[in-house]
């Protein structure tokens, strides 16, 4: 019983958190690469269709087998059976971890498991064992009393046992619901075919020859991810619509197929989040495309007086953005692609918000279905209410990639590099400071707009040892990035980045 609650709980959270299968399929699949070819296909050949469902049973009967057997030996010590059950998770780890593209998320399901499988046993085995310990005891006292009935014992046993089974049960069905919704949507999102949006191309002169440097272009897979939702909203394009209201002169309401058949707008911007600090990684630089939210606006007809718009998405997370943002020829978006393939589940899809030059908590909504034309004054959004600031335009900002803090540069070839934003002003210029000495420019890379991030690099001419290096950017208008230094809260940090390096003499390999 421990062990079902236990792949119960696993096989829910594999199925609330990613988009894979349980942890058994995992080890199934693992199973399948394993065996030699020639097994493989006998197993097909005798069993057609039904060659995964039978190993997945027979995977289910053995561990069961174990399952009884870690029971049994509960009896006798408590680490006999987290032994067994200690194995049986690795052993899923590492199918798990076997996997395509698998991260350490797809192994919490197991670490989950794992916990409920010994909470649940100690849980069943507690009483027993104390019963059985009292028996042993009124034996070895060896006087006529009579040995200590079982008839609470075995309640509280029975007690524990159905409400471990049908938790197990209710997390295992709720499980399948979520996961059936999430894969029905994955299934609708591969098939989608989005008129007008082109795959991205790299724009000429956006990348640098420095090795280790932080990819112009991020992947969807790479791109960081940042929301409140523990499950992830699974919404079928059919079930789409979007609301447009509040001070506009006519509501404005568009299915998912109303808003792929318009006009499509794509463009480079670079996303960040608030939360990243000075150096942080909390961003990324995408080709996006979508639908531009001043033409939506423009038919809903915005009354004189709003200078917000309240955005919502489907699992109820809001933010606040300035009306000026969305109207002022900059492009901002309803966006159905990412890197020309419809939006990730994770990034929003079917439709997200992206607005440029401004952080992602105010404009990116995700799973966006409400657009409500109002007044700051009128409003408080999610991470308003939190503590942050109302307005959350990019603070203007540079990285060093190259060399990581604490790394090595050769002195004969000391290049080092990175990247710096100010979305939606541009930067003009990237510069660099060895040892707190004289500021000294970079080399930057071409960027298509003001939108995205831009990557530099430099030359640096150091003696062999320990240096510091800073970087800071300057931005299309002149303005030089603060030096003060600012925490996230409320509004987003500043300061240079700095790191430390050690520059070695170059040592002659033949
Ligand atoms: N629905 C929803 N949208 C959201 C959020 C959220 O929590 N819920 N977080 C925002 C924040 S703080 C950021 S930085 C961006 C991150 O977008 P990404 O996960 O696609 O990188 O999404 C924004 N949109
Ligand atoms: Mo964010």
């Amino acid at each position: 019983m421990a062990g079902y609650a236990g792949l119960a709980s696993s096989y829910f959270l594999a199925m609330v958190l990613t988009t894979r299968d349980a942890p058994v399929w995992a080890v199934a699949e693992a199973i399948t690469r394993l065996a030699p070819g020639a097994v493989v296909e006998r197993a097909i050949g005798i069993l057609g269709h039904w060659d995964k469902p039978f190993l997945l049973l027979a995977i289910l009967v053995a561990v069961g087998l174990l399952f009884a057997w870690a029971g049994q030996l509960a009896r006798r010590s408590w680490w006999a059976p987290t032994i067994v059950f200690g194995v049986l998770a690795l052993l899923g780890a590492g199918a798990v971890r076997w996997q395509r593209n698998s991260t350490t998320l797809d192994l919490l399901p197991i670490a989950v498991g794992f916990a409920t499988w010994l909470l649940c046993l100690f849980l069943l085995t507690g009483p027993l064992r104390r019963h059985e310990r009292a028996v042993r005891a009124a034996k070895e006292a060896d006087d006529d009393r009579p040995a200590p009935s079982a008839d609470h014992t075995r309640r509280t046993f029975l007690i524990r046992a159905g409400l471990i089974v049908a938790a197990g049960t209710v997390a295992g069905g709720v499980g399948r619901v979520v996961g059936r919704g999430r894969r029905q949507v994955e299934e609708a999102r591969r098939l989608l075919r989005l008129p007008g949006v082109t795959e991205p191309a790299l724009p000429p002169g956006v990348r640098l020859d420095v090795e280790g440097i932080t990819p112009w272009a991020t992947r969807a897979a790479d791109f960081y991810r940042i929301d409140t939702a523990f499950v992830v909203p699974a919404i079928e394009p059919v079930d789409w619509m979007v609301r447009i209201h509040g001070m506009v002169d006519r509501e404005v309401v568009l299915t998912y197929s109303q808003l792929i058949n318009r006009q499509v707008t794509e463009a480079w911007i670079t996303l960040n989040c608030v939360s990243n600090p000075v150096g942080g990684d909390l961003i990324g630089n995408a080709w996006w495309s979508g639908v531009r939210i001043a033409d939506l606006l423009e038919e809903a007809g915005v009354r004189p007086g709003a200078d917000a718009v309240l955005q919502t998405s489907d699992d109820g997370w809001t933010c606040g953005t300035p009306l000026s943002a969305l109207t002022d020829g900059r492009d901002a978006m309803l966006a159905v692609a990412m890197n020309g393939r419809p939006l990730p589940i994770d990034h929003g899809f079917p439709v997200r918000t992206i607005v440029p030059g401004l952080y992602g908590y105010v404009s990116a909504c995700k799973w966006v279905v409400d657009l409500e034309v109002t007044r700051f004054r009128d409003i408080e959004a999610y991470w308003t209410k939190r503590g942050w600031s109302e307005k959350g335009p990019v603070k203007m900002s540079a990285r060093i990639d190259v060399p990581r803090d604490g790394g090595e540069v050769p002195v004969d070839r000391a290049l080092v590099g990175g990247v710096a934003w100010s979305q939606n002003t541009g930067i003009q210029a990237v510069e660099v400071s060895v040892d707190d000495g004289p500021w000294q420019r970079a080399t930057l890379g071409t960027v298509p707009s003001s939108d995205t991030w831009v990557q530099w690099s430099a030359a640096l001419d150091v003696v062999p040892g320990e240096h510091n290096l800073a970087v800071r950017a300057i931005d299309a208008i002149g303005d030089v990035q603060t030096a003060a230094e600012q925490d996230t809260v409320p509004d987003g940090a500043t300061g240079y980045h700095r790191i430390e390096f050690r520059a070695t003499e170059s040592e002659d390999e033949e």
